[in-house]
């Protein structure tokens, strides 16, 4: 594996659009606020289009570009490999990548179906044990709400869980004369709120009560099935919508919705954990709150009560402003490649791995086979 001098590493990223904006702004700003192992520079930025890779690069910060993504992953001064294209592109450029003894981030979902998840878990197994780190980039796990979430239920304050709920509401496509775009052809985006959007909650359900989703019933919906588009119109390949119930290992039942049809939710992202002790729910609309319900209380006093996650002993929140300074989406992202050049600087395993991506995967997968099956049940390991 090529290693820059000192305790840098060279970062490569392939994409340049709204992921490459956040992602930028992650890997430069990363090392000001956290003690990280690692500093990154910002190497090389990929994309097809070298005028408008360029602009980025420019705009961004990164040192120089390159219209090729081969020609990146053969560069000795790159050490870090950050995925932020289309669905259809992880595999090839991930599995290249870690073979090429890159440190790989590749943004969600992992993949655009269960064979190339599978493809990619293998080669980030095997790029380990040389050493080589691979992460997927499930950026609400670090919401610092939610990473407190995850810490009060493996404390016990929830008991045993019962019912885990959990939407992502968006309404970009709620007007049908909304043009087409890449995340409509399955193809290029595999499927569509489900893999988008869907592919959170599953991540972020699993996340915060740290079990396994071990079968589900779904059913999709697609409302339009052509939008505008150059000369014409284009049909729209994928769902629009996804719902479905599911049962953890522990035997907690959950139902998801996924949706960019909800008018007036903007990225409603939301999560309500019940159990035997208390419950949480969190929204990230306001996403530096957590409502938490602490069934010791008296019954008098009994509630969910508001907690502002903005305390220096709440998950990331040390490194940033004082109580009560809010942080933002973008927060997120810096958090995530935090963890990730600590991982590393320390050899510790990154999380959520490729294995982890390839498990939101094997919902997703069961999430179409039921959907088409009539929402038949299906078990999330066929055969289990
Ligand atoms: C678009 O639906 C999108 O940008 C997703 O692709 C992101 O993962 C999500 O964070 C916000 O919405």
């Amino acid at each position: 594996m090529s290693q820059m001098s000192g305790d840098a590493v060279g970062v490569a990223m392939i994409g340049h659009s709204f992921m490459g904006a956040v992602h930028s702004h992650a890997w430069r700003n990363v090392h000001r606020f956290f003690d990280v192992p690692r500093t990154p520079r910002l190497t090389v930025l990929g994309g097809r289009d070298e005028r408008r890779t360029k602009e980025a690069a420019a705009r961004y910060g990164w040192d120089s570009v390159e219209t090729d993504w081969r020609a990146i992953i053969a560069r000795d001064d790159v050490d870090v490999v950050d995925i932020c294209t289309p669905g259809h592109t992880h595999c090839e450029i991930a599995v290249a990548a870690l073979a090429a003894g890159k440190h790989v981030l590749c943004e969600k979902p992992l993949a655009n179906s269960v064979a190339e998840a599978e493809t990619m878990a293998a080669a980030a197994a095997k790029a380990a044990r040389e050493g080589v780190h691979s992460m997927v980039a499930f950026n609400y796990r670090r919401v610092p709400a939610l990473a407190l979430a995850r810490r009060l239920i493996a404390d016990g304050r929830l008991g045993t869980l019962r019912h885990v709920r959990a939407v992502y509401l968006q309404d970009w496509l709620s007007d049908s004369e909304s043009p087409m775009t890449w995340r409509l052809r399955k193809e290029q985006a595999g499927s569509g709120a489900l893999g988008d959007i869907g592919a959170h909650i599953v991540d972020a359900t699993q996340f915060v009560t740290g079990d396994v989703l071990t079968g589900v019933s779904g059913l999709t919906e697609t409302f339009v099935r052509e939008r505008p588009a150059p000369g014409g119109t284009e049909e729209v390949t994928v769902d629009d919508c996804a719902l479905f119930i599911g049962r953890f290992s522990s035997g907690a039942v959950a139902s998801f919705e996924a949706t960019r049809y909800a008018l007036g939710r903007k990225n409603a992202m939301r999560l309500e954990v019940n159990g035997t002790r208390g419950s949480l729910s969190f929204d990230f609309e306001s996403m530096n709150e957590l409502w938490f319900c602490d069934g010791d209380d008296p019954s008098e006093t009994q509630g969910f009560r508001r907690i502002v996650v903005t305390e220096e002993d709440h998950p990331y929140v040390g490194a940033w402003w004082p109580p009560g300074h809010l942080l933002g989406y973008e927060h997120t992202f810096t958090h995530e490649v935090a963890d990730f050049l600590t991982a590393i600087g320390t050899g510790e395993p990154a999380s959520p791995s490729f294995a982890d991506g390839l498990r939101v995967q094997q919902v997703l997968g069961a999430v179409e086979s039921s959907a088409a099956a009539g929402s038949q049940w299906s078990d999330v390991l066929p055969g289990t």
